[in-house]
């Protein structure tokens, strides 16, 4: 028998324990351990029931994810969980922490199931690309019906414990010790003696829907905007739509088939990636699990502009209280008015209780007393992005804040190095470069300065976690890794409109490729006079021989800075924030391209792509080497996290491994020759595409 799932008996009830940290996930052994446990409870004649438990910090949460795409050994999820739900003795599910996916299949296979109030349920294979393929689509609308299970298995969110039992997926609440409470619940089934209540025979919640293909017509629309060129939402409600449709078995066929189908594709092979990618961002090779960390119990913010409110969002909804500081009354009111309406705008939506904003309102102590940052373990400065007023506030935050707090610096695009030379212990001081709106991206690119200490970037990185982010280890360079390479991008883009396309054929193109928007669109609501005075301030070091569009300044010197003037880019008609193409905007580029002498030609969206993404992959290419950032994965999470990149591509590095790192590189020779030497291939590109590598075989070390 396996060491990972023990059979054992206490009384008269058997106990059936899996033990497979870190998540007790559903690896080739422990579904024979389940295999062959549940074999010995149906053949131990003392026992008249069962439980199925787990130890460590979890239920089940799944399949093992490493096992996917190879070859499947030993017995298949449906030969492990049927014999459970065979059994002639009842058997209950004992959940604590994360039933998900195959632990919450395995769950709906024992005939009762019960939970501690802690405890989640959920489907979220599709997070994964794919869809519940040890029965779930078939089993959990027969327990709560069809619209749950839509919205529960198309989303893969989570509900807790209370939820779960009003939607009938759980039977019974236990508070206190769970095993023998589980015990008991058993127990109390044999004396009742309670019907072995097997899911795939419910037939009352989808009995009524037979035939009815409306339902599922509408939800396919309801989804459109959120599921938009995602394959596995699409696939979920086909197989749900079986459940209802056809007979039991034969949906399990249905759904056996639809997830080998997503297994084999593109989207879930990234999807899966992005998983791993995620949980090794986490990961400094050089900055131990055990480096201490620094508990942040308070936290200061300066400057509440829309960063800095956003920030102190992200403290208050984790708990921490934290200062809000700006130098003038009417700056720190506004910016707490901006805060509050952004909560009472989640509460609108049904997201945040009024008891639950106050609370989180109450964490936040708006402030002009300078003092105050003297009393926090961590301090994010959002002030106006110039170096010179930065070096100031670091300076002054170096005489107020205590020895051990770690101030960070919010710059997007600022030296980390010569800001935290402005104090006299630069080994506290890190940038957060929170993406915005703060309150809302997930990503924080941690700016690792040249000296930074372990514990500041460990400290960083954790408190990033616990804000609910995602934090990556960058270099300081210009640009850190996500706005250098969205520069690349930007920059061929306009080039493009002096050679033939129009700013909405480009968004178009993007857009289609599953972006939320293309960079016209985008500069136009980040507001386009922001990179405008940048690119005055480095108008003189650039270098003379280096192409570069005036395109963007001249739209700028319309007056014409985005959504916020009403116009940019395109035009935005009474407040709306759609793009509408203008064709003062049209005229404008034909007269560019006349004036330089180019003749306009109609480029190809797959021109489109290649001109602006293959930079990007040749961009991420030079970071690499550099060693801005620790591996490809990293730079695809800032992409996904940041900037929106479909998740079904799985990052710029990922979608270049996908298409051939040898394509890219004849790609961008091929440019280089027709338009200079910015396309030349970075040679860590060329070096993998020569040796038939991947990005990701080169962050393997392979
Ligand atoms: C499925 O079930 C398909 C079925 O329908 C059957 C089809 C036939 N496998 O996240 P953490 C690792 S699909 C392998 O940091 P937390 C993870 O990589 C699956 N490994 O912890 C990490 O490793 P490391 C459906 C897994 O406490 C370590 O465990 N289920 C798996 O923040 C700790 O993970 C899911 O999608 C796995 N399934 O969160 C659930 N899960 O330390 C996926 C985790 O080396 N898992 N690892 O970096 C989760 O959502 C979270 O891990 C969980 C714990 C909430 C459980």
């Amino acid at each position: 028998m396996s060491e990972l799932v023990t059979y054992s008996r206490d009384g008269d009830i058997g106990v059936i324990t899996v033990n497979h940290p870190p998540v007790n996930a559903l690896s080739v052994a422990v579904r024979q351990g389940l295999k062959d446990c549940a074999e010995a409870l149906e053949n131990d004649p003392k026992a008249k029931a069962g439980i199925l438990i787990c130890e460590g910090r979890t239920f089940i949460a799944g399949a093992d994810i490493t096992e996917f795409g190879k070859v499947q050994r030993g017995p298949t999820f449906h030969q492990a969980l049927n014999i459970l739900e065979g059994l002639k003795k009842p058997v209950v599910a004992a959940i604590h922490g994360t039933a998900l996916g195959g632990g919450l299949e395995t769950a709906l296979c024992c005939h009762y199931r019960c939970a501690v109030p802690s405890a989640q349920v959920g489907l979220p294979e599709v997070k994964l690309g794919l869809l519940p393929g040890a029965g779930g689509t078939q089993r959990l609308p027969r327990l709560v019906g069809v619209p749950i299970a839509l919205d529960m298995i198309t989303t893969g969110e989570p509900i807790p414990a209370a939820q779960a039992q009003k939607l009938g997926v759980i039977d019974k609440v236990i508070e206190g010790d769970l095993r023998a409470g589980a015990i008991a619940f058993a127990k109390q089934l044999v004396q009742e003696k309670k019907p072995l209540r097997k899911v795939r025979d419910l037939e009352d919640k989808i009995k009524p829907l037979r035939g009815n293909k409306q339902i599922f017509d509408d939800y396919r629309k309801s989804m459109a905007h959120r599921a938009r060129g995602f394959e596995a939402p699409y696939a979920i409600v086909d197989c749900i739509d079986a459940a209802v449709n056809m007979p039991f078995d034969q949906g399990i066929a249905f759904e056996q088939k639809g997830i080998a189908t997503l297994m084999a594709g593109l989207q879930s092979q990234a999807q899966r990636y992005m998983f791993f990618a995620e949980r090794e961002a986490a990961k400094i090779p050089d900055v131990p699990k055990d480096t201490p960390v620094a508990k942040v119990k308070r936290a200061a913010v300066l400057g509440a502009g829309t960063m800095g409110g956003g920030i102190a969002m992200n403290f208050a909804n984790a708990g921490i209280p934290v200062y809000l500081l700006d130098t003038a009354k009417e700056q720190l009111d506004r910016g707490v008015d901006i805060i509050r309406k952004n909560y009472t705008n989640t509460m609108q939506k049904g997201r945040l209780t009024q008891a639950e904003l106050d609370r989180r309102m109450a964490l936040i102590t708006p402030t002009l007393d300078e003092k105050v940052m003297g009393e926090a373990d961590f301090v994010v400065e959002a002030v106006f992005e110039e170096m010179g007023l930065k070096k100031e506030v670091f300076a002054k935050l170096d005489r107020i804040c205590r020895k051990d707090a770690i101030m960070a610096t919010n710059t997007s695009t600022l030296n980390v190095d010569e800001i935290a030379a402005a104090t006299s212990r630069p080994d506290k001081v890190i940038g957060t470069h929170f993406f915005s709106p703060a309150n809302v991206m997930r990503l924080v690119e941690v700016v690792r300065g040249r000296k930074s200490s372990k514990e500041t970037i460990a400290t960083a990185m954790a408190l990033s976690k616990t804000l609910g982010k995602i934090g990556v280890l960058v270099g300081v360079c210009d640009g850190f890794v996500g706005n250098r390479i969205l520069h690349q991008r930007n920059r061929e883009a306009n080039f493009l409109l002096e050679e033939g396309a129009l700013p909405e054929q480009v968004d178009k193109v993007l857009f289609d490729f599953g972006l939320p928007m293309g960079p016209f669109a985008m500069g136009d609501m980040a507001g386009l006079d922001v990179s405008w005075r940048i690119r005055k301030g480095q108008a003189a070091s650039r270098p003379k021989d280096e192409r570069y569009s005036t395109l963007a300044d001249q739209v700028c010197e319309m007056g014409r800075y985005g959504q916020k003037t009403g116009a940019g880019w395109f035009k935005y008609e009474g407040g709306s924030r759609t793009p509408v193409p203008d064709p003062l905007i049209t005229k404008l580029i034909e007269v560019e391209s006349k004036r330089l002498g180019i003749a306009r030609r109609k480029i190809t969206d797959e021109e489109i792509i290649a001109r602006l993404i293959y930079p990007m992959i040749n961009e991420g290419a030079k970071i690499l080497q550099e060693g801005m950032a620790l591996r490809a994965s990293d730079i695809d999470v800032i992409w996904v996290y940041g900037y929106g990149w479909p998740k079904y591509r799985g990052g710029p590095m990922f979608y270049g491994d996908s298409i051939g790192l040898n394509n890219v590189y004849t790609a961008m020779k091929k440019f280089e020759g027709e338009f200079g030497k910015s396309f030349a291939p970075a040679p860590l590109l060329e070096k993998l595409a020569k040796a038939g590598k991947t990005f990701q075989s080169h962050a393997a070390g392979a």
